[in-house]
């Protein structure tokens, strides 16, 4: 991936590298404590004794130096080697920024955050092949979950069954803390597990995803346990409509302004538009949350292979809420959909 650097490397000299994800993408080295430098001439992973081992076998393209204050290496470097180096400035906290300046000298600093991320947005088939694999193992967490969910449980045992369902069956991890919400409490978009146990009638709201080899799988469902209210029937079906246009929309060359507005005109036209007030997706991929957004603000033009979540939801306080999310790959023409889950209203 280091080879996606080479246009950044145009404006600047080189490039440090600090967050665990970064590092982990453009150099292959999981450790996430260290420094990777990225110039046209050197590749280095900067980290120390504890890592050293595992660096060199991940991060086989780059030279591996053991040090226990990369600081005053990178410092070095970048005296000799840089007159400008990009870093990430959205993950260096301030006090590390003062402690980089004091140790690059005269070397000038220029923000690349954003820049790696637009690098990260459009996947290759080796990506895909992972997000697709995360995405499944969730598919399958969510119907094993369906047999276990009983009244009387509470939130917090169903998000531990739905994580230990996800590490049994080839997840590495999670994206993501899961959510798992009940009742009146679904109308909190990302409301957190509690005791409180889940009764007949409830909406239950679960987003979740396992990550794996590195890449994570995000998707929602929301069902109901027991009998479906006509009220609630409504609410489910607003929003499985409103989840279809958007899936129907989301394809290369549309801007992520126009996906999120093609859901939430569903909503708006429900009546409930009040009530869906977050965007409708975000990128995926080694974060959960990263480039594209799908959102009222976002500019951004899908491109082939993006990946990218559908997500809207209905929040009506002291009623409940309901979620529905799918991740989908970007292709021209349309999109593939990585969930396979069932979206017919569910109830128990
Ligand atoms: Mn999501």
């Amino acid at each position: 991936m280091y080879t996606k650097l080479n246009a950044v490397l145009e404006t600047v000299d080189a490039i440090l590298v600090t967050s665990p994800h970064n590092m982990r993408y453009f150099s292959g080295f999981s450790g996430g404590e260290g420094a990777v430098w990225i110039s046209k001439d050197k590749r280095i992973v900067y980290t120390d004794s504890r890592y050293t081992e595992s660096a060199q076998s991940e991060a086989s393209d780059f030279q591996i130096i053991e040090t226990n204050n990369w600081m005053k290496e990178v410092g070095e470097a970048a005296k000799c080697n840089a007159e400008k180096l990009a870093f990430e400035d959205r993950y260096v906290s301030a006090a590390e920024c003062e402690q980089l300046k004091k140790s690059i000298g005269k070397t000038m600093l220029a923000a690349g955050s954003e820049q790696l991320e637009k690098l990260r947005m459009v996947k290759t088939e080796d990506e895909l092949k992972k997000l697709r694999q995360a995405e499944k193992i969730s598919c399958r967490a969510f119907e094993y979950i369906l047999g276990v969910i009983k009244p009387g449980m509470r939130e917090i045992e169903l998000a531990a069954e739905l994580e230990y369902y996800m590490k049994k069956n080839g997840g590495e991890g999670i994206s993501f803390d899961t959510i798992a919400i009940s009742g009146a409490r679904t109308s909190l978009p990302h409301g957190t597990p509690t005791d409180k146990k889940i009764e007949k009638g409830d909406f239950v709201t679960m987003d979740f995803g396992c990550t794996f080899e590195g890449y994570c799988a995000d998707m929602t469902r929301t069902i109901v346990v027991g009998k479906a209210s006509d009220e609630q029937k409504k609410i489910y079906n607003t929003v499985k409509a409103a989840q279809q246009t958007g899936l129907d929309f989301i394809r290369a060359k549309v801007t992520g302004r126009e996906a999120d507005a093609s859901a939430r005109a569903v909503i708006e036209k429900s009546g409930c538009g009040e009530y869906f007030r977050h965007s409708l997706g975000h990128g995926i991929g080694i974060l959960v949350h990263e480039l594209p957004n799908l959102s009222p603000k976002s500019e951004i033009v899908l491109e082939e292979n993006m990946v990218v979540s559908c997500e809207p939801g209905v929040y009506i306080p002291g009623v409940g809420g309901v979620r529905i999310e799918d991740m989908v790959c970007v292709k021209v023409g349309g999109n593939e959909n990585f969930t396979d889950a069932t979206k017919e209203l569910i109830e128990l």
